[in-house]
This record gives C-alpha cells, structure tokens and sequence, in this order.
C-alpha cells in the first residue's frame, strides 16, 4: 500500500518533468539552440571534457553552459574562461537537474542567442537518466577507472542516452578495463548507441568525438 503511493507519487514527478522537459525542447527549438546534457558519475571527466570540446566549438559557434551542481561554482569558474557563458544551477539536496531548473534560465539572453548549449548535470549514474531537461542529445561517460561492469549495474542511464563516451583512456595501460567488454554491455542495451574511448591527453580518439559532435550541430542548424 505505502509503496504503491510512494510509486504513484513518482509517476506523476516524471510526467510532469517530460511536460516541461517537452517545453523546454520548443524553445530551444524556436532559438534554434542545439542542446546536450552530461551525465556521469561524478569525477568522470564532465567537466574536463565540456572544456576540451569547447575550445574547439567556440572557434565556430556561439555556446553557453549550464553547470549543475548540489553546491558551489568550482566547475562554473572553470568554464567561464573558455570564453563560454556559463549560467549555474545550485540543485542543493537534488542529485539531478529537472526540467524546471533548466525552464527558469529559458530566457537568459545568451541562451537563446547560443547556437549550442552544453549542460552538465549532477554527478550520479542514476537519478539523471529519469529527468530529461529537454536536450535534443544525451551524452553518457564512463570513466576507464570506474569498472567495465557499470552498464550492467546502471542500466537505465546506458539505456537512455545517445553517446557513450568511455573516458581516462590514457590510462588503460595502468586499469583493469575491458574496453570491449564494456563496448557489448552498453550495445547489448541499446543498440543504436555511438561510443568513443576518448582522453583530454594526446592518447584517445578525441576527433571523432568532436567530428560527430560538430556533425550533428551543423545538420541540426541546416534543418
Ligand atoms: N588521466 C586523465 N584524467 C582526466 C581525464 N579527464 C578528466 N581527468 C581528471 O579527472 C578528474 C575529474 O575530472 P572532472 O572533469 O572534474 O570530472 P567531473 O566531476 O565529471 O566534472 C580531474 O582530476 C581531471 O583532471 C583524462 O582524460 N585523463
Ligand atoms: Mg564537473
């Protein structure tokens, strides 16, 4: 009795977030602004890796970020001298973004002028994957020092995204990870699923990465 009022309750949580979360979409649509939501556990390399693509997507496109964090502006700081507009988002208790957070920054100027908006949610590999904010792409990383086994544990997040990106893949010849492995788990539970082993460091496909991030921007800007 008690869990299926808890279930309920929940049930009703998420449909509104996909209502605003789809209200999101329109607007963003309407600004003609590209938007991608981050998720990870935290220390996977969100941050690290916003900052590296930005310096390639800012030579030709108008971004802004949204940072999301339980408290603080380390990552903001951080990103605010890429050049970027970076818009923070303290979610306090809240280990997720929702699409309400995301609504009330709809009309900042620099948003609606930004060709792509980048937005790194909370780090966790799970509450994210139930709040869509209205991105047109969601991008998962992996981090080589978490374990090739998190797919298997974490299903919904791998499930539900667009891109895995496996990320630290300097680090490979040091950590016990099967690349491969980890490949399988993720295609095994969705199929259409891009992945990249990418690094901030000379070693990794990093390109690719950024060569169908760039794709998608140019033919979503054509469309
Ligand atoms: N060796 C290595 N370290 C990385 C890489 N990417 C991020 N890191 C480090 O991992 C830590 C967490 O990165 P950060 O971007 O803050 O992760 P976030 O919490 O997901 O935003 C930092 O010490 C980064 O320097 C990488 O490609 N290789
Ligand atoms: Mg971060």
């Amino acid at each position: 009795m008690h869990e299926s009022s808890d279930e309920h309750i929940l049930e009703h949580l998420l449909a509104d977030n996909n209502e605003l979360a789809q209200h999101n979409r329109e607007h963003f649509d309407k600004s003609g602004t590209f938007s991608i939501n981050f998720m990870s556990a935290p220390g996977a390399g969100k941050t690290s890796l916003i900052e590296k693509s930005l310096a390639s997507l800012l030579k030709s496109y108008r971004c802004s970020v949204i940072e999301g964090d339980m408290v603080g502006d380390l990552d903001a700081t951080r990103l605010r001298k890429s050049g970027a507009d970076v818009f923070q988002i303290a979610t306090g208790r809240a280990c997720h973004l929702d699409a309400k957070m995301v609504a009330r920054l709809l009309h900042e100027d620099k948003i609606e002028e930004s060709d792509c908006l980048l937005i790194e949610n909370v780090g966790n590999l799970v509450c994210p994957a139930e709040f869509p904010l209205g991105e047109h792409k969601r991008i998962v990383l992996l981090s080589i020092t978490e374990g090739d086994d998190k797919p298997l544990k974490y299903p919904v997040i791998f499930r539900n995204c667009d891109v895995v990106l496996f990320t630290k893949c300097d680090l490979l010849p040091y950590v016990n990870f099967d690349l491969a492995a980890a490949k399988k788990y993720v295609e095994d539970l969705n199929p259409k699923v891009k992945t990249f082993s990418v690094s901030i460091k000379e070693s990794g496909d990093f390109a690719s990465w950024m060569q169908w991030l760039e794709n998608e921007l140019k033919d979503y800007k054509k469309a």
